[in-house]
């Protein structure tokens, strides 16, 4: 990993195609440089490398340019997918999750905008479109009452790529959304993402972008990780073992695996202590790992933690030839 230019990401707010990638983005760790556009005035420099015009559009550190919603999700989940959500090695779910984003892209997109905004199509019914899409949500309800995702007992790609339209649908009509005991399922499917604690800053607001203003980041709460100096993990004696085993380290903190959180707690030095007195202090056996982050290639992104001081949180496992030092940690 070294510290090139961060990709530089096109967005409108409240366009449910940039709220995927922005998604996506927020949980593969990967820090971008937020340019906030306004489709009646899309910057020059927007189309001139994308010129269809539409966000999102994602430039890419080596100029490569990534302007379909679908294809930023895939990117963003190559960089770290810790939840799997691309469902790795099971073909008919990953099939099933092509023919539910297609149905999105082709079919309910076509009756979401007609039923949200019948003025702009003159002669067509609004009731149609509202019955036709409706359908489609009674479809997807039933797959989501099964285990409360759309493919199988787990969130995959289909469900964050499907949310925002979902989203959507319910803003047009919120009390018939809420009413309907046929989308009971979906009601709930829909809160959690809308709960989510992550909700708040996909939604963050910006200004709109202009080339005189220094660039913005996005999460607006979160930085880059200095390469230059070291990184520290508490980790069980135990943990660490099973690890050189492995081949990588895949625990978050203490008692969460990676693919519960998302994430590994890192800190700097200085924050070793406190998080050795909070989790660690009654363990036997805590090595004090010693990482060096230029050799990690997962993205890696500081954010803050619920008493507002920033940690290094790496998304992806731990390779064991990342750690430098491993010894044990003691006050
Ligand atoms: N297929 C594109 C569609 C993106 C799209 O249509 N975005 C809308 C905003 S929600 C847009 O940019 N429209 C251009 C305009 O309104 O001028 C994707 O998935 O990224």
């Amino acid at each position: 990993m070294s510290n090139c230019p961060l990709p530089i990401l096109y967005s409108f707010r409240r366009c449910p195609y940039a709220i995927r990638a922005r998604w996506s983005l927020l949980h593969a760790g990967q820090l971008v440089q937020l340019r906030e556009i306004e489709l009646k005035a899309k910057p020059p420099q927007m189309l001139e490398v994308s010129p269809k015009g539409t966000v999102p559009v994602l430039v890419l550190a080596d100029g490569s340019v990534i302007d379909e919603s679908i294809d930023i999700m895939h990117w963003a989940l190559k960089q770290a997918d810790p939840f799997d959500l691309l469902c790795k090695g099971d073909a008919s779910a990953q099939q099933e999750m092509t023919l539910l984003i297609d149905e999105q892209t082709a079919t309910f997109k076509y009756h979401l905008d007609r039923f949200k905004y019948i003025d702009r199509y003159p002669g067509d019914s609004k009731d149609i479109h509202h019955q036709a899409g409706r359908e489609i949500l009674y479809r997807w309800n039933e797959r989501i009452a099964v285990n409360g995702w759309l493919i199988g007992e787990r969130m995959s790609l289909a469900d964050q790529a499907l949310w925002p339209f979902v989203r959507q649908w319910r803003i047009a009509d919120p009390k018939s959304f809420d009413a309907d005991p046929g989308l009971s399922a979906m009601q709930h499917w829909l809160r959690r993402f809308l709960e989510d604690q992550s909700f708040e800053r996909l939604m963050a607001r910006f200004s709109p972008w202009h080339p005189d203003q220094p660039e913005s980041l996005f999460p607006a709460d979160s930085s880059a990780v200095p390469l230059d100096q070291p990184l520290f993990h508490l980790a069980l004696s135990q943990d660490w073992q099973a690890a050189q085993d492995s081949g990588s380290y895949q625990v978050s903190t203490r008692g969460f695996t990676l693919s519960q959180v998302g994430f590994i707690h890192l800190s700097w030095l200085d924050q070793v202590k406190a998080t050795f007195d909070r989790f660690y202090a009654d363990a036997a056996d805590v090595l004090l790992l010693t990482i060096d982050p230029a050799c990690l290639t997962n993205p890696l992104r500081a954010e803050v933690a619920a008493n507002g001081e920033l940690f290094p949180h790496l998304f992806g496992p731990l390779p064991v030839k990342a750690v430098m030092d491993a010894r044990p940690y003691s006050q």
